[in-house]
């Protein structure tokens, strides 16, 4: 740090100057996040200082996040959910699995998720010491529910069910992982970090969320497709005695007890939360979300056209593309500009349909796409 301060005018042109480093998000096909919506930004910057971390300080925006979560119940089948709002998808998900463990109390715990879950599931295997069980897909990626049962023993603590899964936007049979939850009496969460604020503005129906009978936890990103502010996660319990196992003592504080993993933790995200939630309600979310697949149904035509099949049907604005050469292909979009993103397995492209994306750009992609192609 310099001795001596540096006058504002010079900081925000050295801000101007990083921010050109940054790629904007118009060419951006590999992203879950996107420009948050304008209404959660301004809350955003309203409650810029608020602190959810010691929220006895912050009565209000703590009756905002009661107000999120409230929200988001209701949208995943529980009016009555408990939660709170976390740093995203990552932290959800350790929360849910931390409860799991603590509530079960196995001296070699393992948990079975799908093999196309997200790679915060082998952290929390670091961090939580709980055995990670990889369960195989079937051919449309979605888990195998023989896969899991063959699994299951007398350490496993949880079953692991994605609801749009990172990289095929794929949902795995929950009804059927539920089934076999309460009939070995596991904890079952589902990752919906991306579907979450996707499926169920679809309009073909999935039972995905609470209204199976055997979830018992939910990862749902306001700052994936909720179109808030980043770092808004949302992790959701059907049961109250769920936050137990995560309360600690905070005797100094202006609360006597804390749930969240983070301690001091943003209360402008919750805010933009409660912002855009409240300003969009469910039809807003529905028109976005019909946006985002009439370009997803658009991207699949036009690919179509140019011989290159997706591998599955997309059943979100996932689209993952069996593009020859790929490496080469991705290579020579990066030139013009298109950041695209791969599967593991099998390799392919994957491109996702966010909001910040639009009709002209995607018709543009399509064109690059099959230059690119042709220009082997
Ligand atoms: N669960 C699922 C199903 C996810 O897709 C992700 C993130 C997470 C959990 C973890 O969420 P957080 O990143 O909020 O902790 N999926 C994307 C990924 O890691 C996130 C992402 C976002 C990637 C923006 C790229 C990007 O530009 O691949």
């Amino acid at each position: 740090m310099n001795q001596k301060g540096c006058p504002e005018k010079e900081v925000l042109a050295l801000l101007e100057n990083a921010m050109k480093k940054d790629t904007s998000y118009e060419k951006v096909l590999s992203a879950m996040c996107t420009q948050p919506h304008p209404i959660a930004v301004k809350a955003h910057m309203q409650f810029i200082a608020s602190n959810m971390g010691d929220f006895g300080l912050f009565q209000g925006t703590k009756e905002l996040e009661e107000k999120v979560i409230k929200m988001m119940g209701c949208m995943l089948g529980d009016d009555n959910a408990c939660g709170y709002i976390t740093t995203g998808g990552t932290e959800s998900n350790i929360q849910a699995l931390r409860t799991a463990r603590n509530m079960d109390n196995k001296k070699h715990p393992n948990m079975i998720v799908p093999d196309s879950a997200h790679f915060s599931f082998d952290k929390i295997a670091d961090l939580l010491g709980i055995e990670i069980r990889k369960a195989q897909l079937d051919a449309e990626f979605k888990v195998d529910e023989d896969s899991v049962a063959e699994q299951i023993d007398k350490n496993t603590i949880a079953l692991v069910g994605i609801a749009g899964s990172t990289e095929f936007g794929q949902i795995d049979p929950i009804d059927r992982l539920a089934k076999l939850a309460i009939s070995n009496d596991l904890f079952l969460h589902v990752d919906a970090a991306f579907g979450g604020f996707v499926i169920p503005f679809l309009d073909k129906k999935y039972d995905f969320d609470f209204s199976v009978k055997g979830v018992t936890s939910i990862t749902a990103d306001p700052h994936k497709m909720g179109m808030s502010t980043i770092p808004a996660g949302g992790l959701l319990f059907r049961e109250e005695e769920c936050l137990l196992p995560l309360e600690i003592d905070t005797p100094y504080l202006t609360i006597r007890k804390q749930h969240s993993l983070a301690g001091t933790r943003s209360g402008a995200s919750v805010a933009g939360a409660y912002a855009v939630m409240k300003h969009l309600g469910m039809d807003g979310y529905k028109k976005i979300v019909k946006r985002c697949m009439e370009m997803t149904d658009r991207l699949v035509e036009g690919t179509r056209e140019l011989g290159i099949e997706p591998l599955i049907e997309p059943v979100m604005n996932i689209v993952v593309l069996d593009v020859p050469d790929l490496d080469e292909v991705r290579k020579k979009l990066r030139a013009k500009g298109w950041v695209t993103s791969i599967t593991r397995n099998p390799k392919a492209m994957r491109l996702l349909l966010m909001p910040h994306l639009g009709d002209e750009i995607i018709k543009l992609f399509i064109s690059d796409l099959g230059d690119c192609i042709r220009s082997k």
